[in-house]
């Protein structure tokens, strides 16, 4: 469903929007279950890709550890769409397109997605950042995001928390050890006026590719699972060579 002209002046305020209740009930349990299976091993990408596995990375604290199970392990699975049909045609549905439409114009090329799996006990944090940073070769710096809930998100889990009104320039980014290449200190910004954004599963949370958002660690009983595709609009300019492998085409 297109977004009413509020929901737009929302987004265009804050740099983010919540859109209850995107996926139905069923399509829900069963973009779980192909979850459930990217993380358990029991599927492999597509054969025509030639990986022995979906692109992952392991949260740090429990990277080795035999005793937790390989689904708790993860911490974020990358490029789900472009190694398995289920996953393009997620990225591809006409209730996301439909909003991204409303947010971006008629024509979009999609970029990736990213799962954030932030497991129960250590599920790690995400630091300050505005997505764009890590996406300088393509202008204008307005990419959207399209952050599905698979789970309830809440405080206590994990849920992702956005500065609203961030989304208008490139902050300068500090290079970070581990996980995440770059990102912003609280003092770099007005931390103060976070906003949790607790939304539940099957939900979706639409940001701006600068709106500047991070997530606490995990450390309840609840896993919080969120799958995150990527949106640009079909005529955003290369300004610098970016040689993603699996190329953007446009879905709209
Ligand atoms: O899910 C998270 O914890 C972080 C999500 C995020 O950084 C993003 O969607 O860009």
């Amino acid at each position: 469903m297109k977004l009413s002209a509020e929901q737009v002046k929302q987004f265009n305020e804050n740099g983010y929007l919540v859109v209850p209740g995107l996926l139905t009930p069923l399509q829900l349990e069963e973009l779980k279950r192909m979850v459930d299976a990217v993380l358990d091993g029991t599927i492999k990408p597509d054969p025509s890709q030639d990986l022995e596995d979906f692109e992952l990375q392991y949260e740090p604290a429990v990277t080795g550890s035999a005793a937790v199970p390989r689904r708790d392990r993860i911490r974020v699975a990358f490029h789900l769409c472009h190694s398995h049909p289920y996953f393009w045609n997620h990225a591809v549905r006409p209730e996301i397109l439909d909003v991204v439409e409303s947010l971006l114009g008629e024509r979009i090329k999609l970029y990736t997605d990213q799962m954030f799996v932030k497991p129960a006990h250590h599920g790690s944090e995400v630091p300050f950042h505005q997505d764009h940073a890590y996406w300088t070769q393509v202008e204008p710096y307005r990419m959207i995001s399209c952050w599905v809930a698979l789970d309830d998100a809440t405080v206590e889990n994990g849920c992702v928390r956005m500065l609203p009104g961030t989304h208008h320039q490139l902050l300068p980014h500090r290079e970070f050890e581990g996980n995440q290449r770059y990102g912003l200190l609280e003092e770099d910004v007005d931390a103060g006026r976070e906003v949790a954004v607790e939304i539940k599963a099957g939900s979706a949370m639409f940001h701006h590719s600068l709106t500047v958002h991070r997530s606490f660690p995990n450390l309840g009983d609840q896993g919080r699972r969120g799958l995150v595709t990527i949106y640009m609009p079909a005529d955003a300019v290369f300004v610098k060579p970016w040689n993603f492998k699996y190329g953007f085409r446009t879905v709209r």
